[in-house]
């Protein structure tokens, strides 16, 4: 570790007003797993110190004081989407005011865009396009990787992949070797948003569902892509169904070891059909980081995005489990679509400063999580 001090891990004593979560303490201090009832015990429990004590006992012991960034390029190349998710404000119907569709051209002239600061990842989701053929997004990974051959491409998440399959009259294998061999390197965590079907019917009718997503993500591990996995919390599901999702990740997880990092993304409400929904508050958002590191035992990495959770409680999630608070990501449409307020992007030294106010020190890595060395606009990851 390259701090200018010693970094002493959480030392002081666990204590709880709450007696519930004094055996899921001694489970976690034991490092034995935590159950169905015991994730459903720490969203009931008030004790929200306690709860992100036990939780960065866990991440501090994963990673000392060292808190992830990088420096990366969102770029959706189409917001047409048959889909219409009311969790939904980016997608649009083909001739709706608002839709777009970037020829491929225009897509490698957003990936240079923004480039200066010598991005190390792509990362790519789009709308389910009904007209756009595999080849499209074939060739635009294929375009992508001989511009920028150094920079990882995080591509299409499993229900797009899922839905290229479907047009293309091709397996899910067929589709991601494809792809793999255009030159998708790792897939993000998307549209997983909440597993069971009662919520999913309401929210996402016409996605894949719970069991296809992980089906996807496991036949893309099996290739030898890494992913991440998200959760969308905080519209109509409850907590036994935030409790479900997280632990039919983490049986995935054991037998495949393919994700690198959840997600936990709070639903923001705006323009969507479920406008009507409060937004989380911060005391939720930190809630579920510590939920997610302690139920997510064989996930290395728990991410607070910035974006979605605003730089201020990012933060102070680096405290309650979080380890990484995602990256620069120049141009971001989603959740500015659905309200979000935070600033489109941040430069690499605002990403420092943010977690060195934390009181964690500050690494930048790839998407792989190997160290980054820069020098001027240049970069080297260490292999
Ligand atoms: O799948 C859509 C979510 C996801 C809304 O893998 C919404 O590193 C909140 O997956 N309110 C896309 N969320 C973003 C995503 C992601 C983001 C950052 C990093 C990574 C990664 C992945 O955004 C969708 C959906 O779950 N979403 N609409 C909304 N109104």
């Amino acid at each position: 570790m390259s701090g200018e001090t010693a970094f002493q891990a959480t030392r002081r004593p666990f204590a709880t007003d709450d007696a519930r979560l004094q055996p899921i303490a001694e489970k976690v201090l034991r490092g034995e797993r935590l159950s169905f009832d015991d994730g459903v015990t720490l969203y009931r429990s008030p004790d929200i110190l306690a709860v992100g004590w036990l939780a960065n006992s866990v991440r501090e012991k994963l990673h000392g004081n060292i808190a992830y960034f990088n420096v990366n390029r969102h770029i959706n190349p189409t917001n047409v989407c048959v889909a219409a998710c009311r969790l939904c404000a980016f997608g649009r119907k083909k001739d709706a005011a608002g839709a777009y569709t970037m020829a491929l051209e225009q897509a490698w002239q957003t990936a240079a865009s923004g480039y200066s600061e010598a991005v190390t990842e792509f990362h790519i989701v789009g709308g389910l396009h009904p007209d756009l053929p595999l080849e499209y997004f074939l060739d635009l990974v294929r375009g992508l990787k001989e511009r920028f051959p150094q920079v990882h491409i995080k591509a299409f998440t499993m229900v797009e992949v899922a839905f290229f399959a479907r047009r293309a009259k091709l397996s899910i294998r067929e589709t991601l070797e494809r792809l793999r061999d255009a030159g998708v390197d790792s897939l993000p965590g998307g549209g997983a948003e909440i597993f069971a079907d009662r919520v999913r019917h309401i929210i996402c009718d016409h996605k894949i569902d719970g069991d296809e997503w992980l089906d996807t993500a496991r036949t893309a591990h099996q290739l030898g892509l890494k992913s991440n996995a998200t959760m969308l919390y905080g519209h109509i599901e409850n907590d036994e169904d935030r409790v479900d999702h997280m632990l039919r990740l983490r049986a995935v997880q054991d037998e495949t070891h393919g994700f690198q990092t959840f997600i936990p993304l709070a639903f923001h409400p705006d323009n969507t059909p479920l406008e009507h929904l409060p937004r989380t508050t911060g005391l939720t958002d930190i809630k579920q980081i510590g939920v997610s590191r302690l139920l997510l035992d064989n996930f290395p990495h728990i991410k607070a995005y910035w974006q979605m959770m605003t730089p201020k409680i990012a933060q102070i999630a680096l405290r309650f489990g979080a380890d990484d608070i995602d990256g620069t990501v120049i141009e971001e449409k989603i959740y500015h679509d659905a309200g979000a307020t935070t600033p489109q992007g941040m430069r690499r030294r605002d990403l420092e400063r943010l977690i060195r106010e934390a009181g964690r020190e500050p690494f930048e890595r790839d998407t792989m999580y190997r160290t980054v060395t820069r020098t001027e606009d240049t970069f080297t990851v260490a292999v």
